[in-house]
């Protein structure tokens, strides 16, 4: 395979321009044209395209450095010598190659003219290789008064967005293009009544003539740049909806876009406040958070407002948004995918189930001493027995005495199920998982260790599988490990009930006539009052504790 030399291509009159984002990283697999850094300058940002196909090697830059056409970006190792660049010779290994600009540099546009009075037609400029680009920003209106190089449209391409400023001063007679309207050089923008000041007239896409008097401004990626570019002119103060501009790259643009994603509500976490893709998805996110919430209390509107005739909004105000930064050092990291799976159900469990939490202790003196008796009977076999392990077997007990906790809701029916597959928390270097131990009924409490020790191995490797995962119908969570008193677990929907354990401690314990020293266990048992009543969950948690306290109970 060769390896490919790729260069910043012809990016026009720019030169020194500040690689401000790495959009690939060594490894990744690149395609003809795919943008793989953007880079901005104080009047327009763009991205560079990929000369070739192939996997990404090395970078040669890294954030923050100033570059050139010509200046070598990245090593690739090329799939095919397949070049979208005009010039390098295609099979040429290791000769620099050149990928065709993404974005052209703004073009001389518009021929200086003498005042003009009257009508004035400002055209569409030379707006370099790009043609049918879309109008995504209409900033003015018939009306408006305009002065020479305000901006009055920003167009979009997939890789790099321009404004197009104004070739005249006066007053906005009719505007000839409207938002999503697909403009090419020379197409009429906009009827000017010519002040007396007026500027340059025709937009000729000449530029051959000599005196420059109105360039397209390129917004790319940028706001922040435009901003200071097209507002910071003192003959300017009008253009003012450039100001506004979010400070994104054209793809972000897009892409929110097609989200629906209004980037000016979009925090930038960016270099100078930029917008990423990732920023956007994450509004997106927390969009959608809140809109599970606003579900959930719609869902139980008609019981809120049945008495009272309100209540049926949740009228919370928003996420707040701070800065960490401005109070002291931070540190961002991601979630990982196994945190925003789990968040975004723990979050919907929370919100939409009428969650009650019963805590009891259960007197585990005596299980307890069994359960050493029998690992130092088993040393040899080498399978531990764990305290887990008697609880799922003690909860199978409870479920079956009050199956409404071994059921889940489907509509308005109630569903049974004749299975006791039961869940456990397990805690991970990437999360939280539940994996399941199926059919717990069937199995002693040695196979049911044995099985929970391999099911807890395989997810802190990483290695769960769906099936491993799936089916349970009452879960687990034990933190008698690691501490605590109590605590209210979330529960694993659609279940509707779920025990949390935490750390067993000798307490002195009433027997009628003395202070007895007791190993006692606190039992956090969760339950969905749509399905269960608090009577109900009391007494499924004293049978639970009478079975920790003499397993032989099971057996009656
Ligand atoms: N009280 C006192 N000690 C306990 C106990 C309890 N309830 N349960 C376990 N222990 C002790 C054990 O005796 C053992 O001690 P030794 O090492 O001295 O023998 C130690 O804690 C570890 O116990 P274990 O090997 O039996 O493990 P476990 O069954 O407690 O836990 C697993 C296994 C997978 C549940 C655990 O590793 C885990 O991930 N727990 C966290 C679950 C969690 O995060 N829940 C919260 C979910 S809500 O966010």
């Amino acid at each position: 395979m060769a390896l490919i030399e790729v260069k910043v291509p012809d990016i026009g009159d720019f030169s020194e321009v500040a690689v401000i984002e790495l959009l690939v990283k060594p490894g990744d697999t690149v395609a003809v044209d795919q943008s793989l850094m953007t880079v901005e300058s104080d009047k327009a940002s763009m991205e560079i395209p990929s000369s070739h196909a192939g996997v990404v090697k090395a970078f040669k830059v890294k954030l923050g450095d100033k570059v050139s056409e010509g200046t070598v970006v990245l090593e690739l190792e090329a799939e095919g010598a397949v070049s979208s660049a005009p010039a390098p010779a295609p099979a040429a290994a290791a000769a620099p190659v050149v990928a065709a600009p993404v974005a052209a540099a703004p073009v001389a546009v518009t021929v200086a003219a003498p005042a003009a009075t009257g009508s004035i037609e400002v055209r569409v400029p030379d707006i370099g290789d790009f043609k049918d680009v879309a109008v995504i920003e209409v900033f003015v209106k018939p009306g408006d008064l305009v002065k020479v190089e305000q901006s009055l449209i920003t167009v979009e391409s997939d890789k790099a967005s321009m404004e197009i400023p104004s070739s005249a001063a006066g007053v906005i007679k009719e505007l000839k293009v409207k938002l999503g309207d697909k403009i090419n050089i020379g197409d009429l923008l906009a009827i000017v009544e010519g002040a007396a000041a007026a500027g340059a007239t025709s937009a000729a896409p000449t530029p051959a003539s000599a005196p420059v008097a109105v360039a397209p401004t390129p917004v790319a990626a940028t706001a922040a740049p435009a901003a200071a570019t097209v507002s910071a002119p003192a003959h300017n103060p009008t253009a003012t909806p450039a100001l506004g501009l979010p400070h994104a790259s054209p793809s972000v643009r897009k892409f929110a876009r097609e989200l629906g994603v209004p980037l000016a509500e979009v925090k930038g976490s960016g270099a100078k406040g930029r917008i990423t893709q990732e920023d956007v998805q994450n509004f997106t996110k927390s969009v959608m958070a809140g809109a599970i919430q606003t579900l959930a209390q719609a869902a139980k509107a008609p019981a809120a407002t049945a008495g009272s005739g309100g209540g049926s909004e949740l009228g919370l105000i928003p996420w707040p948004k701070v800065d960490f930064a401005k109070f002291g050092p931070i540190d961002r990291k991601e979630l990982g995918r196994i945190k925003k799976i789990s968040g975004a159900n723990l979050l919907r469990n929370a919100v939409m189930i009428p969650a009650v939490t019963n805590h009891d202790d259960a007197d585990i003196t005596d299980l307890e001493a069994f359960r050493v008796a029998t690992n130092k009977e088993n040393e040899k076999s080498g399978v531990k027995v764990t305290m887990l392990a008697f609880l799922i077997k003690a909860s199978v007990a409870a479920l079956k005495k009050f199956p409404e906790f071994n059921s889940s809701l489907d509509g308005d029916a109630l569903v049974y199920k004749q299975y006791y597959h039961i869940g456990f928390a397990a805690d991970t270097p990437n999360g939280l998982v539940v994996p399941v131990i199926k059919d717990a009924d069937k199995k002693g409490v040695l196979q049911i260790s044995q099985e929970m020790s391999e099911l807890a191995k395989k997810a802190r490797d990483g290695k769960l599988g769906p099936a491993d995962m799936s089916g349970a119908t009452f879960t687990i969570s034990s933190l008698g490990g690691i501490g605590g008193r109590y605590f209210t677990p979330i529960i694993n929907a659609p279940e509707v009930a779920i025990l949390g354990v935490c750390k067993s401690q000798m307490e002195p314990v009433w027997d009628g006539k003395a202070f007895q020293p007791r190993l006692m266990l606190p039992l956090s048992l969760t339950w969905d009052h749509c399905v269960i009543d608090g009577a109900a969950a009391a007494r499924f948690n004293a049978y639970l504790g009478q079975i920790l306290a003499d397993f032989r109970r099971v057996l009656l």
